[in-house]
């Protein structure tokens, strides 16, 4: 395919409810829309770096300057045949995850455009994989009553599957409380990274509260030391942000520093590493699900059909439109089933389409290039 012009949109959008993790608090998400085009299509990608470098390093800013001054000329004009084609032109470019992966995913919606083929066909996700199992991901709240009343919001709206962000002194008590109102949910909690080893084992009374997962307990670059503690919780241990590459999957499974692998196409690089994690967990009898950045409607079927792929066995966070954005960036919104899934989409591409008056409203700056 022959890149034709590339188009940056920085946004920002609202945010229904405040998202408050361990490294802090969001009110509106900012990202970058990419549009590019290729012999009469346009394809979308989402890149999912936000304004601030609490969960990655990378931001808007650095996906920005990445992505104008050293991916668009590796690949304007140029005959990009896939995405592996795309990794290879990329290679030299060391980190910026987010970034590349935002071009990879628009280059999916270009390939599945051009074949009539959606995202989940090209994949080759479950042929019956018309909708995966979702959950929520709830942020930090007020007060602990208050994490409980959000909670039983979401049970209410049908999610099955809940996820309560943590951090040191809202750990255990926030998850016993919630444990304690809904004995039979399926809970689990996600530290972004905010414990040291010695401080993580506090956390052991978790251990009692039947939880799925704790997700990323630890520093991001402490494979080592999440063995350490997997060896002490029953519990899973799943990894998250120390999963930036299908190599540091296979050390974290032969290190046996987790039970659950969380797969986000942005963190790895683009979907088709992504694939690659999925394939290489599959493999060692490893289960993954699919996380969420709080993405626009593109990312999120991006998202979607991902979790089609067979051995996304656990619940993903992608939970419905409405849980994020009153207006969204795509005509269509995503609604959750009463059976806690939402539907795969099914037209070619990510199979969706950009409302483009709300794209306007929401930008911040763009740029196309030639
Ligand atoms: O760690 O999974 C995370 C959102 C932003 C950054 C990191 C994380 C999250 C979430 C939200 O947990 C998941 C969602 O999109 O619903
Ligand atoms: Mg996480």
């Amino acid at each position: 395919m022959k890149i034709d012009s590339i188009t940056l949109h920085h946004i920002s959008m609202p945010l229904v409810l405040p998202f408050e993790t361990s490294f802090g608090r969001e009110t509106d998400r900012e990202c970058i829309l990419l549009e590019v085009r290729s012999e009469g299509l346009t394809g979308y990608g989402e890149c999912v770096a936000s304004r601030d470098p609490g969960y990655n390093y990378e931001t808007t800013g650095t996906a920005w300057h990445i992505l104008k001054d050293f991916i668009a000329p590796l690949i304007l004009g140029n005959d990009v045949k896939d995405a592996a084609d795309f990794q290879m032109r990329v290679s030299g470019i060391r980190g910026h995850h987010l970034a590349k992966a935002g071009v990879e995913m628009a280059l999916w919606d270009l390939l599945g455009k051009r074949e009539g083929k959606s995202l989940r066909e090209l994949l080759g996700g479950a042929r019956d994989a018309k909708r995966v199992e979702v959950g929520v991901s709830i942020g930090i709240q007020e007060s602990v009553q208050g994490l409980v009343r959000s909670a039983a919001g979401y049970v209410d709206q049908g999610y099955a599957r809940v996820k309560i962000k943590i951090k040191p002194g809202r750990d255990v008590e926030d998850a016993s409380a919630v444990r304690r109102e809904f004995p039979a949910l399926r809970l689990q909690v996600d530290a972004n990274s905010a414990y040291s080893l010695d401080d993580a084992r506090i956390l052991k009374p978790l251990d009692d509260l039947d939880l799925l997962l704790i997700e990323q307990p630890l520093f991001e670059d402490d494979i080592w030391d999440h063995h350490k503690l997997q060896a002490e919780f029953k519990t899973p241990i799943c990894l998250d942000e120390s999963i930036v590459s299908p190599r540091h999957a296979r050390y974290a499974m032969e290190m046996k520093a987790c039970r659950v692998i969380n797969i986000k196409p942005g963190r790895l690089g683009g979907i088709s590493q992504g694939v690659l994690v999925h394939d290489l967990c599959r493999e060692q009898s490893m289960p993954v699900w699919c996380g969420g950045m709080l993405e626009t409607g593109v990312g999120r079927a991006s998202n979607l059909a991902l979790a089609s792929l067979p051995n996304f066995v656990l619940p993903g966070d992608i939970s419905a439109s409405d849980r994020y954005y009153a207006r969204d960036i795509t005509n269509e919104r995503f609604v959750l089933n009463p059976d806690s899934t939402i539907d795969v989409p099914r037209a070619p591409g990510l199979g969706v389409t950009i409302d483009e008056k709300a794209l306007k409203d929401f930008s911040l700056a763009s740029l196309t290039m030639h």
